[in-house]
């Protein structure tokens, strides 16, 4: 590999002064043996997975079954992200808020600068500049992450648009993000995922699972940018976009938040049931939104990511095709098992599961094996471009104008299926009070029922409070606001079944939405919100669901709903003081309603 001195980057880095003496200082702390400026060039990445195959970093899957992809095996204790080791060091606890964790941003410094000082002795610090968001986008911002570790330098190649693209867009005075990326000894106890607002800056230490690691996703997408998007009234959300194009070439866009590990991937790339024949369903985005008020008053969303890192187990033909075809290719797979014949398996997967294989962490595994081949929170990073159902608009710089916000959750009860909030401020509600079921996405138990404000209960980058009231003033913003939905695609009946199919079917729920938004489709007024009516789903062609079925699903039991509303107690509580009248307003309607 050639390496470059760090007073001598490669010849398309801008002579940005901020950024070299910054670049200097980190190496200066890190001591790297070498330093590698990364371009993002084709040459580039072929250098490195050869690379990284040497080291035993990634195994080269059989290529001609899988081009291009390969398997990554992270270590056993660093398998997700850790929500009790994420900091935001703003200057003070209230600005951060009761929901997050919070250190002075001098004591936070001074502890991770002590871990990262010399921490690169022996190895290599990659540079990697990247760009979230489209080039030209009003929206786009740079990031630089400083890191050792190959697999991250890889990976954000895959996840953002990274290379010459973001120098060229930085230029010589422009401003960007800062993230340092220290492997250390992948240890919890030395792990800390920190974010300090007021300097853009990230430092993430101890760990090198995507989350954690991958700087342009979860720290500066949406931590950093929910504070950015304050100040700059925009809007940074854990949404998938996706655009929904009906027989007759209408078009209409709509904007997602679920919490991690349900579903948004899927429902970003849904494929209609045979009876929505004509119907096409493009994806824009599928974890994260960036979204501001265009000049017509409509909220424009631009997805700043260009790839996807998608939870692997589960995903198979039925549950969602074009995600099979899209990591078949130039994919690096993490934590999946590996077949005698160098193909990768999971659970969930189509076909025969296989005789024996090595499970994620290289044992041998057969089926009688009492733990699973594939951890379930093992996942794909995969350009999006080789997803078969990409809208076309996943790279216009303005965006695309969205119809409806959807709040989903996992839940086994009370939420309906579907109901539509009366107005802006109660969709504020629905989505200040959603909760789900914990997934294996973060580390901790998995199953329990937690409140996760808009999905952003471990992204929001400042108090949560605020951010509420980020939401309300946006309205005064948009002339035609979006409707909000909410969506529980994981409710189960009496007998423990799911009471809805789920998957390509949530095209039924979704072209009610739409109809809504379009003021096409009737719908009662129930103490929750607006409801489709008895037959307002379409299960024309659903095998196995009789009507009783649909009814179960959207019904609305008033003891569970006013449980609910106590359970929603917990959160509003830890956030009283901050929390906008507004919603405690909306919590007063909705007990009389009910
Ligand atoms: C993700 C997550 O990886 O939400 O997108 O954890
Ligand atoms: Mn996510």
């Amino acid at each position: 590999m050639t390496t470059a001195p760090a007073s001598q980057p490669k010849s398309g880095v801008p002579p940005h002064a901020a950024l070299r003496a910054w670049v200097n200082e980190m190496i200066e702390l890190c001591q790297p043996d070498h330093v590698y400026w990364c371009d993002g060039s084709e040459a580039e990445k072929e250098t490195l997975t050869a690379q990284a195959v040497e080291a035993g970093v990634l195994i080269e899957l059989n290529q001609e079954k899988l081009p291009g992809c390969y398997l990554h095996r992270s270590n056993p204790n660093d398998v997700a992200r850790v929500e009790e080791l994420t900091f935001i060091c703003t200057r003070t606890p209230e600005a951060a808020g009761p929901t997050n964790n919070w250190k002075a941003p001098r004591e936070m410094y001074e502890k991770l600068y002590g871990l990262a000082r010399g921490a690169m002795r022996g190895r290599t610090m990659y540079v990697v500049p990247y760009l979230m968001g489209m080039p030209g986008s009003p929206l786009a911002k740079v990031g630089v992450e400083l890191t050792d570790s190959i697999y991250v330098a890889l990976s954000m190649r895959i996840m953002t648009r990274m290379g010459q693209i973001a120098w060229d867009t930085l230029g010589a005075d422009g401003r960007f993000t800062k993230g340092l990326h220290c492997m250390l000894d992948i240890n919890p106890e030395r792990r800390y995922i920190a974010h300090f607002p007021q300097d853009n800056t990230i430092i993430s230490v101890g760990s090198n699972y995507g989350g954690n690691v991958l700087l342009g996703k979860k720290c500066l997408a949406l931590r950093l940018g929910s504070y950015l998007g304050r100040i700059e009234h925009w809007m940074a959300e854990h949404m998938l976009i996706l655009g929904v194009e009906s027989p007759t070439g209408e078009k209409n866009y709509v904007a997602a938040a679920f919490p991690s590990a349900c579903g948004k991937t899927n429902f970003a790339m849904l494929i209609p049931p045979k009876h929505f024949a004509g119907w096409k369903i493009t994806t824009v985005g599928d974890d994260i939104a960036w979204m501001k008020p265009g000049p017509n008053g409509r909220l424009y969303a631009i997805n700043p990511e260009a790839g996807y890192f998608g939870v692997v187990p589960g995903t198979n033909s039925k549950s969602n095709p074009n995600a099979m075809v899209l990591m078949a290719r130039d994919t690096i797979y993490t934590n999946v098992a590996l077949t005698p014949d160098g193909d990768v398996w999971w659970e969930g997967k189509d076909g025969p599961v296989p005789e024996q294989c090595l499970d994620w962490q290289g044992r041998l595994w057969t089926p009688a094996s009492k733990e699973k081949a594939a951890h379930p929170n093992s996942r794909f990073a995969a350009p999006m471009a080789n997803n078969p159902a990409l809208a076309p608009e996943a790279n216009d710089p303005h965006g695309v104008p969205i119809s409806a916000l959807i709040f989903g959750g996992r839940r086994a009860t009370t939420l309906p299926l579907v109901f539509q909030a009366f107005n802006w401020i109660h969709g504020v509600y629905i989505g200040a009070t959603m909760a789900s079921e914990t997934t294996a996405a973060a580390a901790g138990a998995t199953g329990q029922v937690r409140r996760d404000p808009m999905a952003m209960l471990p992204f929001c980058g400042y108090n949560m409070g605020d951010y509420f009231r980020h939401w309300l003033r946006m309205r005064k913003l948009l002339k035609r606001p979006p409707n909000v939905f909410c969506v529980n695609w994981f409710r189960k009946g009496a007998d423990g079944q799911f009471l809805w199919p789920g998957y390509g079917e949530n095209m039924r729920v979704l072209k009610w939405i739409v109809d809504r938004c379009r003021g096409r489709a009737p719908a009662w007024e129930t103490p929750v919100g607006w409801m489709p009516e008895s037959d307002g789903i379409d299960t024309t062609g659903l095998p196995d669901y009789p009507p009783e079925k649909m009814t179960e699903a959207l019904s609305l039991n008033l003891e569970e709903w006013k449980r609910e509303v106590l359970m929603q107690d917990e959160l509003f509580f830890k956030l009283y003081s901050d929390l906008p009248k507004e919603l405690i307003f909306q919590r007063e309607l909705l007990i009389s309603r009910l």
